[in-house]
């Protein structure tokens, strides 16, 4: 219904209530746009000054043009509660339990995004600031907490199983950095001092979106969406969507590499 607006391709379950929603406000924009700007046109032929060489001070008498005024604020709040509210309220309110989700903690930093998975275990491990380290620590995380032991991180590559919640808490190390990856209607600001949890469903994996787009490199890329400084654009990262058992036996691979030592450390 809204291929007329030529957005990238969809690749989330509730991205169609967002193409909706952006179709019917071009809809209505446009209206509004011929509207007024007929008015406008209207008004310089009607007032013009040969005709009216001495403004009437009485102004206008009819009540037309507070019918019209009536009707664009009704068509406004049609746009308001019936469809912004309550995608709002599905979006961002009603987050998904948190034992049926895949949940992850992404951390933006000058220019890159951290990616965090709480591992096997479900629960995040301890974090310090002290142990903070840019190159073998990004995120400072304490391998000695039982909890951290089986946590996995990984740089600008972020992996996915298809057809599952995910929940993705937004945090930042340093400026306001936007997590946005266009195919799956997500776009989120992360803010130093908060986490900011938002949620989406993928529904195609890189695979598939390979076959469907007929590009063999196609990628989803997370762009930074807000300009964070001078390497704000090299500051993305890469979404690979698989399979349930493709992406399990990734993050078995990854659980299996902690456990041995890394000879750089
Ligand atoms: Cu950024």
């Amino acid at each position: 219904m809204t291929e007329w607006l030529g957005l990238p391709a969809l690749a989330a379950t509730h991205g169609a209530q967002i193409d909706g929603l952006i179709g019917w406000i071009h809809v209505f924009m446009f209206i509004l746009f011929v509207g007024w700007g007929g008015f406008f046109v209207y008004c310089l032929i009607r007032f013009r000054r040969s005709r009216h060489p001495v403004a009437n001070y009485a102004g206008v008498k009819s009540h037309r043009s507070s019918y019209l005024e009536i009707g664009v604020a009704v068509v406004e709040g049609v746009l308001l509660f019936g469809f912004a509210i309550p995608l709002w309220a599905a979006r961002v309110d009603r987050m998904p339990p948190e034992n049926e989700a895949l949940v992850i903690q992404v951390t933006g930093e000058q220019f890159a995004w951290n990616i965090h998975y709480p591992g096997p275990d479900r629960v995040f491990g301890r974090t310090d600031i002290k142990l903070l380290d840019l190159q073998t620590n990004p995120l400072g995380i304490d391998r000695s907490d039982p909890a951290a032991k089986d946590d996995v991180t990984t740089l600008n590559q972020l992996y996915l199983p298809v057809n599952r919640p995910v929940i993705v808490r937004l945090r930042s190390k340093d400026v306001i950095h936007s997590f946005g990856v266009p195919e799956f209607r997500v776009k989120q600001d992360a803010v130093p001092g908060f986490t900011i949890p938002i949620w989406f469903i993928p529904n195609v994996t890189t695979e598939e979106m390979r076959t469907r787009t007929g590009n063999p490199e196609f990628q989803y890329e997370i762009a930074c969406a807000q300009l964070c400084g001078l390497g704000h654009y090299r500051m993305r990262g890469f979404v690979t969507i698989q399979s349930a058992e493709e992406f399990q036996k990734w993050m078995d691979e990854r659980v299996a590499e902690l456990a041995v030592p890394d000879p750089f450390r």
